[in-house]
């Protein structure tokens, strides 16, 4: 029986994609991309597409927990109420904080920031938006007068000129850079620029890559203003009614030495005339423009191009940031930061402050900002503050200096979780841990980047006793004494938040859908993706400011004078750069997109991207595992030798936890310094050191069931068949059967083994009832053994599994390109080879690769041309 489809957003990226979602009682969650939904029409990438794989019971948590044990929900809320009230009772609303996420519901957001700001009378709330948006925020308000988007996802189609900087938009944003390629490629005169220090899977759709040097973009952007303004290409009229600050923002961008950006003269005179010579132009920017200690001055700079040219708020032109997660929009909309109010309201502003608290007819309402979250974390680990409410985020792995914050964590008097799981690094660390309802299960609204509210819906009840974020929070604020926390739907405080947006659009700010304010229950449930904003007065507009109108007291907007910093000094001790990010089927700390095993086969642990001529010098080649320390932290990567970062540059993805590795966790090599004006962290540019990781032996094992081991490195993955895990240690055992009975805690099972102790190669293999359960490769080098094909032995009669490789009647499909059809490297290849393939859709109609998500179409294109050039070369 397969359920009438029921259309929800994707819970993953900014983007915001419609899914079509069914319960197929065959097999369970079905989802396909929503034809009609305006951010994906009916596309997915790889992490939407295996959506339904995601949606199992395994690692949910099912009932509260204290102290790790079960408990009800009446005594994990008295407690968590109870920690509050009385640590605001004997050390003031100040001692308390919640660190929220981009990941909630705008519905879940509202409740939390209204509890903590109108209630509490504290803004010690702030979000992993700290770590992600923060920069655009502060420079769009210093730029516009608020935190607004102009644009929409169609300029991104509309543009002559697309200009990438700071994003990875084939991985991170797959479904958006789908929709830039397809138009493209029906409009080859289209040109796109990347610019990223590193040569992306991104890079394949550019015309132009610019690998500036890191941290360098302000003086791209200055180099490129003053050559708008020495070309004539200002738009003098737009500025003059529109802009102020035009003469000092030229004025530093004319000293400004563009060479330090490591780019030649003709990159940068070639980049600049592309721009100033196409009108429409969007600027896309993310990650690599706002993790850095002067992210919101690259915001600004970038922000000073469009405005001095007019390029804003048209159709195909206009600085565009794309957003992270699911609901970043929807939580600056609500306020969700330490330094705003809610609907875009400022903290500072008295006359704002009154007009919320009047609204909320609150008790209170804090006076000024709470602590941005790398204060905030560290005024936990100082005991400032003494009981701290995380919900929807995991800080031990996302935070700056991740170690110190999980020991701010361990130490702090109080701490609750709120999370679908109990086991994540964070959670673990909790006192109370309370359960809450996931994607699938939840209802409510999210915005996504080009400020399109979309709905969630519930397509399954509720795992376990665990119920929504809106209600926890709203039970704690009840039980704690307050009132205005009578919540029974989720509709219920999506209009009372609509018809704040109001009060707020009467103080003269952006965010108003106070149209919405009146949406009844059926209506809501029907909501269609709605862009903001919707005046009560039904006055629409889909893009801001293409005729000035900006909101700051004088309506102009403000072009900022910003300095490229001088570059850091590498200290001699840490002569390395660590860039860090994101890789193309994982979700952040992997809680969710782990659980599926085709998007743990792209990747399968965490690595260390490193140019091969510091290779050689460090005596590391491919596959042998790194060291890495900085200051505050030391990580276990395995070294992937590519030309793709540049010298001195090394790249390692965020997503690994002490879950999932026994040394993966990346940010705690990052330092928790932050750029002063916003508050975010520098988290693309830690010191480190590197050296080899002196390992005796290196192993791969493969099982039925889960385990963790006690080498000092390993690192687990779910596959089809069960795990793989990556070992190594600096001891090597004697008795390798023995030792692979305690790997796996399988004691009866029967064993073989092959064993060269001269080489000390050992392969083990367990069987039960004739069928191999368990199987261990170790040597003294990185083991060479196919994982594919050994993962695909296990619960088959176990052929060749001590031989640990195909025989002549198997090829080994190598490591997995598309995640969807399960298409390996050595596939392709042979493919390509065999076949003639010769261009990316020609492979797709050999071996299905790329034709579901087309998340992998810039790798296959990699794989293809490198192909080409070698018989080419041949
Ligand atoms: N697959 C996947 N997709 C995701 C996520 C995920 O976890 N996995 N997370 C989502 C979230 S929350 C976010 S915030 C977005 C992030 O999306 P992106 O910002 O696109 O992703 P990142 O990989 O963090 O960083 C982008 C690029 O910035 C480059 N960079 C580093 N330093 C500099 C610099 O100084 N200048 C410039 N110009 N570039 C630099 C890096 O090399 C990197 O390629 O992705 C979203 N989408
Ligand atoms: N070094 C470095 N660090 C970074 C970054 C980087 O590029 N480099 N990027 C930063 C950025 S941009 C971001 S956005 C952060 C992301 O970092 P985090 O927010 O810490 O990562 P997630 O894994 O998304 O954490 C979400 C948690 O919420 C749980 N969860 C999922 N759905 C729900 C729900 O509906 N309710 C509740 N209560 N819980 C739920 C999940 O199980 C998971 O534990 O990482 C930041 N950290
Ligand atoms: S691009 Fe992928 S991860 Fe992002 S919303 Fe769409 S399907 Fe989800
Ligand atoms: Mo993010």
């Amino acid at each position: 029986m397969t359920q009438q489809p029921i259309c929800t957003t994707c819970p993953y990226c900014g983007t915001g994609c419609g899914v079509l979602a069914s319960i197929d009682g065959a097999v369970g969650l079905k989802v396909k991309g929503d034809p009609d939904h305006p951010a994906n029409f009916g596309r997915l990438c790889s992490k939407g597409s295996a959506l339904g794989e995601t949606i199992i019971p395994d690692g949910r948590l099912h009932t509260p927990q204290i102290n790790g044990q079960p408990a009800s929900w009446d005594a994990a809320l008295d407690m968590v109420a109870d920690a509050f009230s009385t640590t605001i009772a004997k050390h003031g609303p100040d001692s308390v904080a919640f660190y929220v996420s981009g990941q909630l519901l705008t519905e879940d957001y509202y409740v939390a920031n209204k509890l903590m700001k109108g209630y509490i009378g504290s803004a010690n709330i702030d979000t992993n938006s700290r770590l992600c948006m923060a920069s655009t925020v502060a420079g769009q308000k210093r730029a516009f007068g608020t935190d607004t988007v102009p644009g929409t996802y169609e300029d991104l189609e509309l543009a002559d000129l697309v200009v990438l900087t700071g994003s990875n938009l084939a991985w991170c944003h797959p479904v958006l850079y789908q929709r830039i390629v397809a138009a493209k490629a029906a409009r080859p005169s289209m040109k796109v620029v990347v610019i990223d220090p590193r040569r992306t899977a991104t890079c394949d759709l550019a015309d132009m890559h610019l690998a500036l040097k890191p941290g360098t973009d302000v003086a791209l952007f200055n180099h490129l203003l003053n050559q708008i303004n020495d070309l004539g290409a200002v738009d003098a009229q737009f500025v003059s009614a529109h802009v102020s600050g035009f003469a000092d923002a030229l004025d530093v961008a004319s000293a400004t030495d563009g060479s330090v950006t490591g780019l030649t003269d003709s990159e940068l005179a070639a980049f600049a005339a592309l721009w100033i010579g196409t009108e429409k132009t969007v600027t896309v920017f993310s990650q690599g423009i706002n993790q850095s200690d002067h992210g919101a001055d690259k915001v600004n700079a970038i922000l000073n191009c469009h405005l001095a040219t007019g390029r804003i708020g048209k159709p195909g032109c206009g600085p565009f940031s794309v957003t992270g997660q699911p609901n970043a929009m929807g939580g600056r909309e609500v306020g969700g930061l330490a330094n705003m109010l809610a609907a875009h309201l400022d903290i500072e502003n008295a006359t704002h402050r009154d007009a919320v608290q009047t609204f909320w007819s609150s008790p209170t309402m804090a006076k000024h900002q709470g602590l941005k979250a790398v204060d905030m974390f560290q005024a936990i680990s100082e005991g400032k503050i003494k009981a701290l409410w995380v919900m929807c985020t995991n800080p031990v792995v996302s935070l700056p200096d991740a170690d110190a914050v999980k020991s701010a964590i361990a130490g702090c008097d109080f701490v609750a979780v709120s999370d679908l799981s109990a086991t994540t690094d964070t959670a673990v660390l909790a006192d109370v841990v309370l359960p809450a309802t996931g994607w699938g299960e939840k209802d409510g609204t999210v915005t996504n980047s080009d400020r399109t509210i979309s709905r969630q819906r519930a397509l399954m009840s509720p795992t376990g006793q665990s119920r929504h974020d809106w209600e926890i929070i709203s039970d704690v604020a009840r039980r704690m004494g307050y009132e205005g926390f009578d919540y029974e739907t989720p509709a219920q405080i999506f209009r009372e938040h609509a018809q704040l947006s109001g009060v707020a659009a009467n103080q003269g700010k952006d965010f108003d859908i106070s149209g919405l304010a009146g949406i009844s229950d059926a209506d809501f449930e029907a909501l269609q993706p709605t862009r903001w904003p919707v005046r009560a007065n039904g006055a629409k507009s889909d893009r801001f400011f293409a005729d000035g109108g900006f909101f700051t007291p004088t309506k102009r907007a403000n072009m900022l004078p910003v300095l490229q910093p001088a570059p850091k000094e590498q200290p001699a001790a840490l002569p390395y750069r660590l860039n860090t990010g994101r890789i193309r089927d994982q979700w952040h700390t992997m809680t969710r997109t782990a659980l599926a095993p085709r998007l743990n086969q792209h990747y399968g642990e965490p690595f260390l991207e490193l140019h091969p001529e510091d290779a050689l010098a460090l005596g590391l080649r491919p596959a042998d595992l790194a060291l890495v320390e900085s200051l505050y932290g030391t990580t276990i990567l395995r070294v992937l030798v590519t030309d793709r970062v540049a010298p001195g540059s090394v790249f390692a993805p965020i997503h690994w936890t002490g879950e999932t590795s026994s040394a993966g966790r990346v940010s705690v090599l990052v330092p928790p310094s932050t750029d002063p004006t916003s508050g975010q962290p520098d988290s693309k540019a830690a010191p480190v050191a590197i050296k080899p990781y002196a390992a005796e032996w290196y192993g791969f094992a493969a099982c039925e069931t889960d385990f963790t081991p006690s080498t000092e490195y390993w690192a687990k993955a779910r596959s089809t068949t069960g795990w793989r895990v990556e070992l190594a240690d600096k001891s090597a055992p004697d008795d390798w059967q023995e030792y692979a009975r305690a790997l796996f805690g399988i004691n009866d099972a029967q064993i073989s083994s092959v064993t060269d102790p001269a080489r000390n190669i050992a392969r083990v293999a367990l069987h039960k009832s004739g069928k191999l359960i368990a199987a261990l490769y170790a040597a003294s080098t990185p083991v060479s053994v196919s994982r594919n094909f050994a993962s695909e032995l296990i619960g088959t009669d176990g052929h060749g599994a001590l031989a640990g490789q195909a025989g002549a009647n198997q090829p080994d499909p190598g490591a997995t390109v598309c995640a969807c059809f399960n298409v390996g490297v050595n596939t392709i290849l042979s493919a390509i080879e065999s076949d003639k393939l010769m261009s990316v859709d020609a492979i797709g109609q050999a071996l299905s690769a790329g034709t579901n998500c087309g998340s992998c179409k810039p790798e296959l294109a990699a794989i293809l041309n490198s192909a080409l050039s070698r018989a080419a070369a041949e």
